[in-house]
């Protein structure tokens, strides 16, 4: 099966990446290049028409969205989550979509201030964005201390390496130090993420591409 993903090191891509590495599948990498155009080429547009990364072009059809392609590819291989009709899918359908519709956005918003709320108020738009941040990592600090659940180890790791990624860029990417997110509260969460980041599917990506020895807990802009 031929599987085709497009990819920027340290874009939203990578969690798609680092899935297709843990389920040791065979897969092209189409790079993507921001500055020559490429995310408006039509060709591009013809597999997400949203223009964004990550896309997967498989024998049935492209796809876009991450969670929705995690979800495609644990339905077809397995081994990356709980299935739909385990007992355990409805709590990590809950939590998948937590992190993808509302921590990801968020976490975005951190990065981005100036998307959401202009050039003036980017500086307020950031510091809420922080604040909810920690909200949701406080969430998520329960949910790992009350249940330890499985689908955050890396024995079923699609949702591990979506969170190591979100809160890498939260921890690295904000232009404002002041207004960088920090594990330093959360050392359930820091126990998820090390174990995730120990790979040795997380830890020959970050080498390839440049992401640090510890990408998800003490992370380095690449
Ligand atoms: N909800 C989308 C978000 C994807 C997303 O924001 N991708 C970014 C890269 S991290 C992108 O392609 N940005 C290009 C742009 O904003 O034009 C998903 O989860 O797939």
């Amino acid at each position: 099966m031929t599987l085709t993903l497009y990819h920027c090191p340290d874009w939203a891509s990578q969690i798609i990446r680092l899935a297709l590495e843990e389920l040791a599948l065979p897969y092209e990498v189409h790079p993507m290049d921001w500055e020559a155009g490429d995310f408006d080429a039509p060709g591009f547009r013809a597999v997400n028409p949203l223009g964004l990364i990550p896309a997967l072009e498989t024998p049935e059809g492209p796809m876009f969205e991450t969670a929705a392609i995690l979800l495609w590819l644990n339905a077809r291989h397995g081994g990356l989550g709980p299935q739909l009709h385990e007992a355990e899918a409805t709590a990590y359908l809950s939590w998948l979509l937590f992190v993808a519709n509302t921590l990801h956005p968020t976490v975005m918003t951190m990065i981005h201030p100036d998307r959401t709320a202009g050039e003036t108020a980017a500086g307020e738009a950031g510091r809420l964005a922080l604040e909810r941040v920690m909200t949701q990592a406080a969430f998520l600090e329960t949910l790992i201390t009350t249940r330890q659940p499985v689908w955050l180890t890396p024995e079923q790791p699609a949702l591990g390496h979506y969170l190591g990624m979100l809160f890498r860029w939260a921890i690295c990417l904000p232009e404002d130090p002041d207004l960088r997110f920090s594990l330093a509260p959360f050392p359930a969460l820091t126990a998820v993420l090390a174990a995730h980041e120990a790979t040795p599917a997380a830890r020959s990506l970050a080498a390839a591409d440049g992401l640090g020895a510890h990408p998800y807990t003490a992370p380095e802009a690449a």
